[in-house]
C-alpha cells in the first residue's frame, strides 16, 4: 500500500474484525440446560432424554436432528393425545422450532429425543454425550446426565 493515510484505517479494520470475532461466539448464546435421561433396565430397548433450550439470540433457530452412541437409533419426538381414543401416542418429527428470546422444554408431557434400540443401559449418575444438530449446521454436543426414572431435576 503505497499511501500510509489509507493504511492505519486499515489496520483498525482488521484489528476491530478480529475483536469483533472472538466476543461473537454464536454458541453462547443458544443455552441447552438440564439435559437428562432417566436410568433404564437391562430389557429396555427404548430411552428419552429431556432438556430445556433457551434461544438467546435474535434468531430463530431449528434442531433438525440428534446423535448418540447408546442407542442404534437417535430421534426428535413428541407426544400427543390421540384425538380418535385420547391416549397418549408419540411420533417422530423432523424439526423442532426454536424461536428467538424464547424457550422450549422437552419434558415428558412433550418433546423429547428418543433413542431406539439401546446398545447399553442407563445407570442413574452415569452421562453420556449426546450431539445437538442444528439447520445452520452447528453441532452441539452436550452431556446428559441420567436420572432414577420419574426425577426431573428442573
Ligand atoms: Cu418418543
Amino acid at each position: 500500500m503505497k499511501d500510509k493515510r489509507l493504511l492505519i484505517p486499515a489496520l483498525f479494520f482488521l484489528v476491530g474484525f478480529i475483536i469483533a470475532s472472538v466476543l461473537y461466539n454464536p454458541e453462547k448464546n443458544l443455552e441447552v440446560k438440564h439435559a437428562q435421561a432417566f436410568a433404564t433396565m437391562e430389557s429396555s430397548k427404548t430411552a428419552a432424554a429431556f432438556m430445556v433450550f433457551n434461544n438467546k439470540t435474535k434468531r430463530d433457530r431449528t434442531l433438525i436432528g440428534a446423535q448418540s452412541d447408546i442407542a442404534e437409533i437417535t430421534e426428535i419426538h413428541e407426544n400427543l393425545i390421540d384425538p380418535d381414543d385420547g391416549k397418549m401416542m408419540m411420533r417422530k418429527i423432523k424439526t423442532l422450532e426454536l424461536p428467538s428470546k424464547k424457550k422450549v422444554a422437552l419434558e415428558p408431557s412433550g418433546y423429547h429425543i428418543m433413542f431406539i434400540k439401546m446398545k447399553r443401559v442407563l445407570k442413574a449418575g452415569d452421562t453420556f454425550p449426546l450431539t445437538l444438530m442444528f439447520e445452520n449446521g452447528e453441532e452441539k454436543t452436550i452431556d446428559v446426565k441420567v436420572t432414577p426414572p420419574g426425577q426431573m431435576h428442573h
